[in-house]
């Protein structure tokens, strides 16, 4: 009887560790109560191709949706509700948490697990809707918190890496800085972070000058898959000379994602130019890159979706969106219709 009972349990630690070690290589099946009409339902694992992101079928995609503002001065809206509307009501396929790194006291440098938990609320509603999520290390001075950037990423791949929702932006707008010997090496450092738990999830990287400087890259890419690169750019002030520095990218066969752009000026504010805003979204259409509205604020600036005071869990009126919001908005619903 006693050799039964060894010889039960003996079973089922084998069994027990078994489960234990398929639990890695399911990776990306293993995904639970996802609805299959969302996009991450639909689409499922992301990859890049040549300068393409492709579905799990290998067939090009292109996801549209809203950027949060910086977490440490607009934290109402890093809620699984506010996802969760921008999904139903926007329409969104993408969502983008930007995790301010190093401006003020109240950001991710100074007190990491407060901000840390808001984009984790984002990321879990993101889950949860269905849409993807860009994870963006907001922040214009990377370089000098490289090993704070590897532990953040880290945790983030080590969570969450076996969900496809995930997107890792690991610089959001590198200043004057060179690609060859600044950004590039901060780039590979990161990247070899995420990729000890994260085998397959697309990595966005900043390039040089407010991530507008695509073109640098062509000469000497990062050597590893699944790598896009950050195009910037606001439409009142950057237009045909930064389509021109996009298209040679492309030519070059380099994948770009716009995580961010807005349809004001630079600053955020001043005026909104609707037909330079028209040329740049049939410009990302024609090349099938993804994009990210800046931004769900209800800042007083042009570029904020909402108007003061809008709540932090959706629900907002016509009234509480700006020309803005509604331009977006509107381009959204009607782009993303196969995700009603
Ligand atoms: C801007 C905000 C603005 C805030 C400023 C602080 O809109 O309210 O005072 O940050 O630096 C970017 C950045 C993004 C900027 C945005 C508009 O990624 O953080 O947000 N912008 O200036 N790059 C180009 C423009």
């Amino acid at each position: 009887m006693k050799r039964c009972l060894q010889v039960v349990l003996v079973v089922f630690l084998i069994f027990i560790s078994c489960k234990k070690n398929n639990s890695s290589a399911m990776e990306n099946d293993d995904i639970e109560n996802v609805d299959s009409n969302s996009a991450v339902g639909t689409y499922g694992q992301l990859s890049v191709r040549g300068n393409k992101i492709v579905n799990k079928n290998n067939e090009p995609i292109q996801l549209r949706g809203m950027s949060l503002f910086w977490s440490q001065w607009m934290g109402q809206y890093y809620t699984k509700e506010t996802v969760s509307w921008l999904k139903e009501d926007w329409e969104v396929t993408v969502v983008r948490a930007a995790m301010g790194v190093d401006e003020g006291e109240e950001s991710y440098i100074y007190r990491p697990e407060i901000e840390k938990e808001k984009v984790f609320r984002v990321i879990n509603g993101a889950i949860e809707a269905g849409v993807y999520v860009i994870v963006d290390w907001h922040s214009h001075h990377a370089e000098d918190y490289v090993e704070e950037a590897k532990t953040f990423f880290s945790e983030v791949a080590q969570k969450y890496g076996n969900q496809p929702n995930i997107i890792y932006e690991i610089y959001n707008e590198p200043l004057d800085v060179s690609w060859d010997t600044v950004l590039k090496p901060y780039h590979e450092a990161v990247i070899e972070e995420i990729r000890k738990y994260d085998a397959n999830n697309i990595i966005v990287c900043g390039t040089r000058l407010w991530s507008q400087r695509v073109d640098e890259v062509i000469s000497n890419p990062i050597q590893q898959d699944n790598i896009a690169y950050t195009l910037h750019y606001y439409s009142s002030t950057h237009k045909q000379e930064l389509r021109a520095i996009a298209t040679l990218a492309i030519n070059a066969d380099i994948a770009l994602f716009v995580t961010e752009f807005g349809v004001s000026e630079a600053s955020g504010d001043g005026v909104i130019d609707v037909s330079e805003a028209n040329i740049w979204w049939d410009f990302l259409d024609e090349n099938k890159i993804s994009w990210c509205n800046w931004s769900i604020a209800d800042k007083e600036e042009a570029s904020a979706a909402l108007y003061p005071g809008a709540s932090g869990t959706g629900n907002w009126s016509n009234d509480e969106i700006t020309t803005s919001g509604k331009m977006v908005k509107t381009e959204l619903k009607e782009k993303n219709q196969d995700f009603k």
